[in-house]
This record gives C-alpha cells, structure tokens and sequence, in this order.
C-alpha cells in the first residue's frame, strides 16, 4: 500500500527537528546551524502513515552551494511528486525575525520563503497547510502579533481570517503552544480516516 505522509516543512534552522522530536516523541538531531538535516527523513507512524522531517529549503551553513542546490531541488521534488500522498504538510517558520527578515529580503525584490512555501503547499497539496509559527519564546507579545498578522496577511492576500484557526504560536524549545498544534494535527487526520497516528508502540526510537 502507498504509504501517506506527515511532512514538516520550512527554512533551515526554524526549528522544523525541533517540533518533531517533541511531537512524536523521536530523538533525531537539531542543530544550532542551518542545515542539520541533510536528507528527506522518514520516521513510520501508525496507520500506514509516515512523518517527513524535511531538509531547510534556502541557505544552510557548512554545505557547498552545489550540495545546498541538490538538497533544495530535492524537497521540490519530494513535495511535488507526492502531493497526492502528503495525507497533511505542517509549515514550521521562525516567527520572532519574521518582518525583519521579510523586509530584507523585499529590499531585494525576493519574496519571504516562508510566505512562498506556505502558498505552495496549498496549491499544490490543495489546502492550507498548518503554520507552525516557532520560537515565539524569542520575541516580546507586540513584536509577536505584529510579526503575526503580517504573516497571516500575506498569506491570505489580505484576509487573515480565512487562515487564522490554521496558524499556531509555539515554541518547540519551551514546549509552549506545541500541545494545541498537536491536537490540531490530530484532528486533520482522524478526519482523513488515520485514527491513531501517535499510536506508541509502532513508532521507531
Ligand atoms: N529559542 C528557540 N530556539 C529554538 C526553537 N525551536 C528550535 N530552536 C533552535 O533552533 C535551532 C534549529 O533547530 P532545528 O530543530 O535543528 O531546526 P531545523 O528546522 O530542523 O533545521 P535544519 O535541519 O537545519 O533545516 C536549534 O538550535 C534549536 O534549539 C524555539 O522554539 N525557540
Ligand atoms: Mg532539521
């Protein structure tokens, strides 16, 4: 049987390794440096469905740009060929730089990545990922929403509503917020008919 899967995606070092090993329970590597992992990670849940802990898609550090090109190119193309077996993707960002990087990069006319992913997904997947918005432990609470409803503007073109309930405020180190988007991510797939995704004792350590 094909197997489905629970991808987390996003830029290096946004804490993508970090949310896993928290949600599931695994013990896999995370770095402080962009670019620890360095290969489209499977870890078998339950149910036939298999959790994706993907490379950062961008800039990593201590990897050639010839290998940085490689790893990129693979995460497309892991995305785009299995768009009908990604049962659900979660989009994990840093969101305490969120406008200061956007900003930056709009200097130069790139678009966030974040921004990009996230509408990405949904065009290509065909709904609305969930948005891990991570390491809100490095932020105060006015940067916090500002940085937020930015985010949640421009991925809606305008309308945060429509995406609101989708986005969630945590950090994967404190622990805060990581609950509420587990139930979350529960809650999708029970609805796709995967009735205990989290099931222990088929999990690998
Ligand atoms: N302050 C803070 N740091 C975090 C948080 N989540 C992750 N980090 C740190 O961010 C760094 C990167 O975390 P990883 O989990 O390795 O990030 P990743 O997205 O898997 O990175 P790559 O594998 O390089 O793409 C590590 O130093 C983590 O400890 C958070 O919520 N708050
Ligand atoms: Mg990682």
């Amino acid at each position: 049987m094909q197997e489905k899967y629970l991808v987390f995606t996003g830029r290096p070092n946004a804490g993508k390794s970090s949310l896993v090993k928290e949600i599931a329970g695994l013990n896999i590597p995370t770095g402080k440096h962009a670019g620890t992992t360095r290969k489209v990670s499977y870890y078998p849940l339950n149910d036939g469905l298999v959790l994706v802990d993907l490379p950062g898609l961008g800039k990593m550090v201590g990897v050639s740009r010839k290998f940085e090109e490689k790893i990129n190119r693979q995460i497309i193309h892991f995305l785009e060929s299995n768009k009908e077996n990604i049962a659900l993707a979660v989009a994990v960002m840093d969101i305490s730089t969120f406008l200061e990087v956007t900003w930056r990069l709009e200097k130069k006319g790139i678009m966030s990545v974040d921004v990009e992913m996230v509408k990405f997904l949904e065009s290509n997947i065909g709904e609305l990922p969930l948005v891990a918005a991570n390491k809100i432990d490095k932020t105060n609470q006015k940067d916090l929403e500002a940085n937020l409803d930015d985010f949640m503007n421009r991925i809606s073109d305008g309308d945060p509503t429509k995406v609101k309930d989708n986005v969630f405020p945590i950090s994967a180190k404190k622990g805060t917020g990581v609950g509420e988007l587990k139930a979350a991510i529960h809650e999708k797939l029970v609805a796709k008919g995967y009735k205990t995704p989290f099931k222990r004792e088929t999990q690998q350590q």
